[in-house]
């Protein structure tokens, strides 16, 4: 299996997961900028939406988006998902908050051009949407004593939260402390050149 990935973007959370299953891939590092890899492919001729993440399986087939790629990897090891009677359901709906309403209010703070009003604005609704998701954690992860893909995804937007000024509350403080300390976050990080 490869991965596709750009340093330290939301690709990370998948990168952590598939340290974490065991299962076995290697990286193909993407250039957002230009959509290029690095032995000059174009990005867009493996996913044409041309956004990271992608997996790419043994046989070619390409599967595109977070909660596709994260469900994937927690369904082929159980560990990683939600527990209980609900829990796949539970975790996608984790999931879901985090890709539409917490990783797409980043927009206007990655797009160049953006106002300092519409910047301002785009930090509060972040803001907003930590503490809705904080208020749920049960701690120290989402879902209690064990990690799940969820946390993973939540972790690289608390990266780009802080990197942007955005306190966080204590318990996504707590959250990211823990999943910072799990040493397949430390290889991934080191793999793309973050720490
Ligand atoms: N809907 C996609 C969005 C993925 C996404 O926003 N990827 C960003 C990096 S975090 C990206 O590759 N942006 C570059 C581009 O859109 O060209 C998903 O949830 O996987």
């Amino acid at each position: 299996m490869i991965l596709y990935y750009s340093p330290g973007a939301c690709s990370l959370a998948d990168h952590i997961a598939l340290e974490e299953s065991g299962m076995k891939f290697t990286l193909a590092k993407v250039d957002l900028k230009t959509h290029k890899l690095e032995d000059g492919r174009s990005f867009y001729d493996i996913n044409p939406k041309g956004y990271v993440p992608a997996i790419q399986f043994d046989d070619g087939q390409i599967l595109t988006e977070n909660i596709a790629i994260l469900s994937f990897i927690a369904d082929n090891y159980p560990a990683l998902m939600a527990p209980g009677q609900n829990g796949r359901y539970r975790q996608l709906e984790k999931l879901s908050f985090i890709s539409g309403e917490i990783h797409k209010a980043f927009a206007p703070l990655f797009k160049p051009g953006s106002t300092e009003s519409e910047k301002a604005a785009a930090a509060d609704k972040i803001r907003k949407r930590l503490s809705e998701i904080a208020a749920q954690v049960k701690g120290p992860y989402l879902f209690g004593e064990h990690a799940t893909v969820a946390d993973f995804y939540l972790f690289v937007t608390l990266l780009w939260a802080v990197k942007n000024g955005i306190d966080l509350p204590q318990p996504l403080k707590t959250l990211s402390e823990h999943v910072r300390a799990r040493p397949t976050v430390d290889v991934a990080l080191k793999q793309e050149g973050l720490a």
